[in-house]
């Protein structure tokens, strides 16, 4: 039977790549955790078994997953997952890890200064890029790593890091290894007691009926036969048009939502004003795409409204909200720049939007889901709070 290495097991594997594995023939997944043993527990305790419970606005499906048959625990045993990574025994190793633990700079390359980085290639550490470059460095046999984290040029920019951990470590990145770009689609809400019981399964996964994959088809070894991926050379467009209009979308309506008192995300697109700020964005964001995917915008807006609307899927804007200096440059800052100063009063919501957030949230003494927390709250401190948090995210 083929094998996937999967890192980075959250809500997200579970809804999208491994619901394609699940309806491919034969292919199986180790899954890794780098932090806690939380979630290889819960799974553990019913054979990896889980329930995706699919809701779109007419009801729920519940579909069983049961194709993850083993997980490790970096944090408990590193050298295992170490390993794995080298191991013949899988052909494709994919991540879902979040924007932020590739521990990328503003440039997109890996932050040589970044705390966690630099202890790990001077051997205190073991942060995902780290581990990966150490197991990869083992290989003897073809394989291919595939991020599907939210990140423009995804598997370019993997692959630049991974070479550069590898360099700064003197580890030797053997040259049949690829890493192709993908699109990943599949929103997919933190799961709620609600949906535990409604699914009667601890482990249970919320998502909706839509699901894509575009894929680079450049690997090294053994291709799973997902059903549904569309295979590519290039899938630059296919990114960005998600990136900037989703993803953009997604970031506005969190940040202006929770300003405006609402929860979900069904609700900050039911709110006029920010219903017609959303369309604007997509309009301005689908004028910056190129050409290949021009002719698409119009319905994808379309259907990308729809999605919002969902009203059984119960998407918190606070989810969505966090970690927003790794999101805003890639889904709203890259975008007004490719607009070479057109106006984009949209766009700019969007910024003013997170800076009045970030500066609610400091008033407030909440803590910030960010990394960048500390800089964010100096920033609010300083004299010129708002230049000061746009100057963040601005690189
Ligand atoms: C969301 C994404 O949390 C977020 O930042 O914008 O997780 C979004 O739901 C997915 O990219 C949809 O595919």
């Amino acid at each position: 039977m083929p094998h996937i290495l999967h890192l980075g097991v959250g809500n997200f594997f579970r809804a999208h790549a491994a619901a394609y594995t699940q309806d491919s023939a034969g292919w199986s997944v180790t899954g890794v955790s780098f932090r806690s043993g939380t979630i290889r527990n819960g799974l553990a305790a019913q054979g990896f078994a889980y329930s995706l419970v699919i809701k779109d606005a007419d009801g729920t499906t519940i579909k069983p997953i049961n194709c993850i048959t083993n997980m490790l625990v970096a944090s408990e045993d590193p050298q295992a997952v170490i390993d794995a990574i080298a191991s013949d025994r899988f052909d494709v190793i994919t991540l879902t890890v979040t924007e932020k633990a590739y521990g990328l700079g503003p440039d997109g390359r890996l932050d040589m200064n970044a705390p966690d980085t630099r202890a790990d290639v001077n051997g205190a550490g073991a942060t995902v890029l780290g581990t990966l470059a150490r197991g990869l460095a083992l290989r003897t046999t073809p394989v291919t790593v595939l991020c599907c984290d939210n990140l423009p040029e995804n598997g370019a920019k993997l692959a630049q890091a991974v070479r550069d951990f590898a360099t700064a470590s003197n580890l030797q990145v053997p040259d049949q290894i690829t890493f192709p770009s993908c699109m990943v689609d599949r929103i997919t809400p933190a799961t709620t007691d609600a949906i535990r019981d409604e699914a009667n399964d601890p482990m249970a996964v919320p998502t909706e009926a839509f699901t894509e994959w575009v894929i680079e088809d450049r690997f090294a070894a053994a291709r799973p036969d997902w059903p549904g991926v569309q295979w590519v050379n290039d899938v630059t467009p296919h990114e960005m048009r998600k990136l900037r209009m989703l993803n953009g979308a997604h970031s506005f309506l969190a940040y202006a939502g929770i300003l405006r008192g609402h929860t979900y995300v069904h609700e900050a697109i039911a709110d006029p004003d920010l219903r017609s700020t959303t369309l604007a964005l997509m309009a301005e964001a689908a004028e910056t795409l190129p050409g290949e995917v021009q002719k698409q915008t119009e319905a994808y807006a379309k259907a990308l409204i729809q999605r919002f609307e969902n009203p059984n899927l119960h998407h918190s804007l606070r989810q969505i909200a966090m970690d927003g200096s790794q999101k805003m440059p890639i889904r709203i800052l890259s975008t007004l720049t490719e607009r070479q100063g057109k106006s984009s009063p949209a766009l700019n919501q969007a910024i003013d939007a997170w800076v009045g957030f970030v500066r609610a949230e400091v008033a407030a003494a909440r803590p910030l889901d960010d990394p960048r927390a500390e800089a964010l709250i100096a920033a609010c401190q300083s004299e010129h709070p708002v230049a000061a948090l746009r100057a963040l995210i601005d690189g």
